[in-house]
């Protein structure tokens, strides 16, 4: 809880800044695949860490960026990111964690590495007593609302191009202020309205698309099925698996639906995103279907996801988990009315 009255941040702030300085390098790691809010977070904390004098700072992730408008982000904003297999994390004096927790089935930071920092939204329960400076507020809508707050705090001046990406931030993992958002998103989010350059934005938000893009929506269209006012879709073996949150979002917008559950394969796994309308429970059904089958999973109230690992024939294990689905979801019994 915050330690000083005067503002909520400032005993937070200067807790991790005791945890991250004095260093001569630092590494930020968000979680695999990652996405704006993830990106936007990292690049802001790069921000403030070279703000407070650490020379070399390097952000990376797991997996890659898939999504042509988070591709499009980091190339119009400039945020220079390295992928975590080309990182020795060792070399570094200090490891930050961003919308992302360690230990989890998301993150790649080898076992035995220990992260000195962790700023994060997700729901979490950190040891007692704490291994490392952690910042958890999971009712939050975004972390890059935590990350701006921090800036604002430190006296760190937000530029238009960090702004954009931290508004991008907010307004993606809220789905523009709908999502989780509390007050304390909306005021960052109105803040960074008059700081951020609004041309950038749309170009970051109208990318080029690939013809994957497309084939990915036909397949999620022909697969699509609703049971009451559950959908269902999977997208067959997909080539970047931030394509499957996409479709979740985008196939539950369907009306009626309070539910959209999204599975594909990638990676020798089965990946699936879940979205609910007024439910609370997203990322509880999320651990549950995981843990059903030996996989990690979880997330907020109205988004979560999750992956399972493939230990029989794919259909099969497709059955099961749609089986599940009908099940958690109380839909079994319902018949399925495909979209198409
Ligand atoms: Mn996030």
């Amino acid at each position: 809880m915050p330690e000083n009255s005067e503002s909520p941040y400032s005993g937070r702030l200067a807790g991790f800044r005791e945890a991250v300085l004095p260093a001569s390098s630092a590494l930020i790691l968000t979680h695999d695949y990652p996405d704006p809010d993830s990106i936007a977070s990292a690049f802001g904390l790069s921000e403030l860490l070279s703000f407070w004098g650490v020379p070399a700072i390097t952000i990376a992730f797991g997996g890659f960026v898939g999504r042509a408008e988070n591709r499009a982000m980091i190339r119009c904003l400039g945020i220079q990111t390295i992928p975590f297999a080309l990182v020795e994390p060792g070399d570094f004096d200090r490891i930050v964690l961003v919308d992302c927790y360690p230990g989890r089935g998301n993150i790649t930071l080898p076992p035995g590495l220990k992260a000195d920092a962790v700023i994060d939204h997700h729901p979490a329960s950190p040891p007692n007593p704490l291994p490392f400076f952690c910042d958890i507020r999971s009712n939050y809508g975004a972390a890059a609302t935590i990350i701006t707050n921090y800036l604002t705090e430190a006296g760190c001046q937000i530029s238009a191009t960090l702004a954009t990406a931290l508004f991008n931030g907010i307004k993606t993992d809220t789905s523009g202020l709908q999502r989780n958002a509390t007050p304390d998103d909306i005021e960052c989010y109105k803040r960074l309205f008059y700081l951020m350059d609004h041309s950038l934005l749309a170009q970051i938000e109208s990318p080029g698309r690939d013809m994957e893009f497309f084939r990915t929506i036909h397949k999620a269209a022909e697969s699509a099925v609703c049971r009451g006012n559950v959908g269902y879709c999977h997208l067959g073996t997909v080539a970047a698996p931030d394509s499957i949150a996409e479709m979740a979002e985008f196939f539950h917008s369907l009306e009626k639906l309070e539910w959209m559950v999204c599975t594909a394969v990638f990676n020798s796994q089965i990946y699936f995103s879940i979205r609910s309308e007024n439910d609370n429970s997203a990322g509880i059904r999320a651990e549950q279907l995981a843990e059903r089958f030996g996989g990690s999973g979880g997330g907020h109230t109205k988004a979560a996801a999750g992956r399972i690992p493939i230990d029989d024939n794919i259909d099969t294990m497709l059955e099961k988990i749609v089986s599940f689905i009908e099940n958690i979801f109380g839909v079994a019994g319902i018949a399925a009315e495909p979209l198409l």
